[in-house]
């Protein structure tokens, strides 16, 4: 297992590298450059230079994440080709510079979704918190304009100002698709994707629905152990895996993760994993928690004993943490509770190794 931590570039992130490299048993970044829009080429010289510069710190990158699927390869329209074409580049650009896992969704339109990007816990501090009821009377148009005003400044991924735009045209086209015709369009997709990443080293790694149920109507599939059983399916190869995500899948208590994590790590088709904890709060309402099992209501010890006895050996990194400490930063992705995270997991992690 190697420890990593997310990072969304200089000058969009809060945490400098240099902190990172201090978090102890923390090795290396999952990356992300989201300047570019889902769609376009990744350029060759700017993953060369972005890797570098976090070589530079003494850190690895392994793992990029939110390489995005454009929308019209989720619809299934004519332009997919294209986009498909894009992607591909993208992924001959950042095997070229040493990337193994790319982690991407396939979730219509919602990447993830919180009612309140700040809800207090009681002890001063704040965590991302859900709550079916309060999606009542309210629009996914609204919702996602909400989202942006709350952001302490910056953006949040999948949410994206510019993608909003042609939201309303998107929903309306999401009306003709259902469940079975998106499994075919990710199909169509991985079976264009998938060989080229076999050829190059890379591993996809889809992530879970989050939360994990349908949304306003829209077709999901990468909620349960049942819908990652379709998907890895759909084009037999470890290069078609997933980001085991504790707290996306964790968000519905229907889901056992220390079981979908042997299921999926015994076929090895796991390539990266986030690791946090959650706490139900009622039916569809739930908070994120620190990462201590007693704080939220999954098993941590129990997650990282499946990974372990299920021999994982890519990147983990803690997910969202709370707001802590006055900290100042992009909600979820502050520096103090995940570096927590950190510590906490590597304790399970060592106690496991010397059993
Ligand atoms: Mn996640």
């Amino acid at each position: 297992m190697k420890m990593t931590f997310r990072w969304y570039g200089e000058g969009n992130d809060s945490v400098t590298l240099e902190q990172i490299r201090q978090i102890p048993g923390c090795v290396g970044l999952m990356g992300v450059l989201d300047q570019y829009k889902a769609g376009e080429v990744w350029p060759l010289d700017v993953i060369k230079d972005y890797v570098k510069h976090v070589n530079e710190q003494g850190l690895e990158v392994e793992v990029i994440e939110s390489v995005n699927v454009h929308e019209d390869i989720k619809m299934g329209l004519t332009t997919r080709d294209q986009y498909i074409e894009n992607y591909i580049q993208t992924i001959r650009n950042l095997a070229q510079c040493g990337i193994k896992v790319i982690v991407y969704n396939f979730m219509p339109v919602f990447d993830w979704l919180r009612t309140d990007l700040a809800h207090e816990i009681g002890d001063g501090s704040n965590a991302l918190f859900y709550d079916e009821e309060d999606l009542k009377g309210t629009t996914p148009l609204k919702l996602v304009e909400d989202t942006i005003k709350n952001c302490n400044g910056f953006t949040l991924p999948g949410w994206e100002p510019e993608r909003l735009k042609e939201l309303e045209h998107t929903l309306e086209i999401y009306k003709n698709i259902n469940e079975e015709n998106l499994l075919e369009n990710y199909k169509y997709f991985l079976e264009r994707v998938i060989p080229v990443c076999e050829e190059s080293g890379i591993r996809m790694a889809v992530h879970p629905d989050d939360p994990a149920w349908p949304l306003f109507g829209l077709p999901r599939i990468a909620h349960s152990q049942e819908g990652f059983d379709k998907i890895v399916k759909l084009v037999d190869s470890p290069a078609n895996s997933l980001c085991l995500c504790t707290g996306s899948l964790g968000s519905s208590p229907d889901n056992n993760i220390p079981e979908i994590i042997r299921h999926f790590g015994e076929m090895n088709r796991i390539a990266c994993a986030h690791v946090r904890n959650v706490k139900y709060l009622g039916y569809r309402k739930f908070r994120e928690s620190s990462h201590l099992s007693s704080d939220g209501s999954l098993d941590m010890y129990e997650i990282m004993r499946a990974f372990f006895e299920t021999g994982f050996d890519g990147c983990i990194r803690p997910d969202h943490g709370r707001m802590i400490w006055n900290e100042k930063a992009r909600p979820g992705y502050g520096l103090y509770d995940r570096a927590l995270g950190i510590a906490y997991l590597n304790g399970i992690w060592e106690s496991l190794q010397k059993k």
